[in-house]
């Protein structure tokens, strides 16, 4: 038998082992963020932690590696491939499908000689990554502007899927990700599916997988119901790309992945979706911890406890330091902008007591700060351990934000302080001066330990 065989019956086989009704068949990493794509001691890491952690899939979609994207036609130069031919290696060894994407909608032409044109450059650019040893490809449309044409998309699709089916025997199914890739971007205002999502969904072969992000693109979790409705309005299976714990949203002054998502995978449905693939952080090592919470999320979908298994990881990770990074990552989990919002809240327990400790305060009662000026103590301790004993290339991720951290808990102290005395500490508007200027490299708490020093000064205002 060809090993070529051999190894598709070894990843079936592997496959099976794993699977119980509310596990997830393909289940990984998409890397899919802008910014620095990885490089390849860290892709090699990343699969190897897949293997680890029983997740059986890595998608390479770096938005901004140019052969991907914006130069999608280009072949890869030879250095490149042999990369990728070792990357590929590795992830056999480690059971996981390394599945190649390219998103070539920013200039694809789908009709005429042009159209022909093209269609044979994608054929030939997944031809190259066949001969070294991909069997899974990926065809994007994400983030497109101007107006898409379903239709144009999914017979694409279509033609290439039949190519590659009359081509080779031995390559799974495509996955895809439409223009619109929410469920809101699917429905018009009176709730009627849109043309582009009607078209995309009825024209395209039942084979291939698409997948949505949930109701938005990076989405408070996504509902049994709207889950369904979604499946509806596609009538088929959806598969999941799930915008956690990937930060290249957060930017201040140019500077991206400035804030670290450290919570858990939470808040998606317990009937299994038959693929979710998780966004990373450009930040790999840091990533693992939700990545770690989403592997157990994908083998149980109905038992998952998104608590339970952060815990249980980041002590799997963190060992010694995992008391010191639970409080860390506990006040750097919860991603939110105008039109994001992820992640369950920064330092809840701590906001919840420092918030009430304003308000009794404002009306005139007394305060026991005991309790919060042990949190305080509590955050600095640990950002002063972690700062001093995390592993350099762990560190190298999170100094900044470790720094900013200790900052933080300085100026709650002297909130704190200020709220006791019922006047307003001198110091206190410069020390969060001096967190504003260093938040376009590191945030932290934004809605918890700095919002509390906020508060404070605007009672004194
Ligand atoms: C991109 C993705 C990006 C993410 C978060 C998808 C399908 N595409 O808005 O590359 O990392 O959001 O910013 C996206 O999510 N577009």
């Amino acid at each position: 038998m060809e090993m070529k065989s051999l190894s598709l019956i070894i990843l079936i086989f592997c496959f099976h082992l794993t699977i119980s009704p509310s596990s997830i068949l393909l289940r990984g990493i998409v890397e899919g963020f802008y910014g620095t794509p990885w490089n390849f001691d860290i892709r090699a890491d990343l699969l190897k932690f897949c293997g680890e952690y029983n997740l059986n899939s890595y998608i390479y979609a770096p938005k901004d590696d140019p052969y991907h994207r914006d130069k999608w036609r280009e072949p890869y130069p030879d250095d490149k491939i042999k990369e990728l031919k070792n990357l590929v290696d590795i992830a056999l060894q480690n059971n996981v499908h390394f599945i190649f994407a390219v998103s070539p909608g920013l200039d694809l032409h789908y009709e005429g000689e042009k159209g022909e044109e093209d269609f044979q450059y994608m054929l030939n650019k997944l031809d190259s990554m066949y001969n070294i040893g991909i069997r899974d490809f990926a065809i994007f449309f994400d983030d497109l502007s101007g107006e898409q044409s379903g239709s144009n998309q999914a017979y694409f699709l279509n033609k290439l899927q039949n190519s590659l089916d009359k081509k080779y025997l031995d390559v799974y199914p495509l996955i895809t990700v439409p223009t619109e890739y929410t469920k809101n971007w699917m429905i018009d205002s009176e709730g009627h599916i849109k043309k582009y999502t009607q078209e995309f969904s009825s024209i395209l072969n039942k084979n291939i997988i698409v997948l949505y992000t949930g109701d938005d693109v990076v989405c408070d979790g996504i509902s049994e119901e709207s889950y369904q409705a979604a499946k509806d309005i596609y009538n088929r299976d959806l598969g999941i790309w799930w915008n956690y714990p990937v930060n290249d949203y957060y930017y201040v002054d140019g500077n991206r992945n400035i804030k670290l998502a450290l919570g858990p995978i939470e808040k998606l449905p317990k009937a299994a979706p038959s693929s979710i693939f998780y966004n990373p952080m450009e930040q790999p090592l840091l990533s693992k911890i939700s990545i770690g919470t989403g592997a157990d999320y994908a083998l149980s979908t109905d038992t998952y406890d998104s608590l339970a298994s952060w815990n249980k990881i980041i002590e799997k990770q963190y060992g010694d330091l995992a008391p010191a990074m639970k409080v860390f990552a506990t006040h750097s989990q919860h991603m939110q902008n105008s039109w994001a919002k992820c992640g369950p809240a920064d330092g809840p327990e701590f906001y919840a007591k420092a918030h009430q400790a304003v308000l009794d305060t404002k009306a005139g009662k007394a305060v026991d700060f005991t309790e919060i000026n042990n949190l305080i103590d509590e955050m600095e301790n640990s950002a002063n351990i972690l700062l001093e004993k995390l592993p350099v290339d762990i560190l190298n991720e999170c100094k900044l934000m470790l720094e900013q951290f200790k900052r933080i808990a300085n100026a709650d102290r002297v909130a704190a302080q200020s709220l006791k005395n019922n006047k307003l500490d001198s110091e206190l508007k410069n020390l969060r001066q001096e967190i504003k200027v260093n938040e376009s490299k590191a945030m932290v708490s934004e809605f918890s330990a700095v919002l509390f020093i906020d508060e404070v000064i605007q009672l004194y205002e």
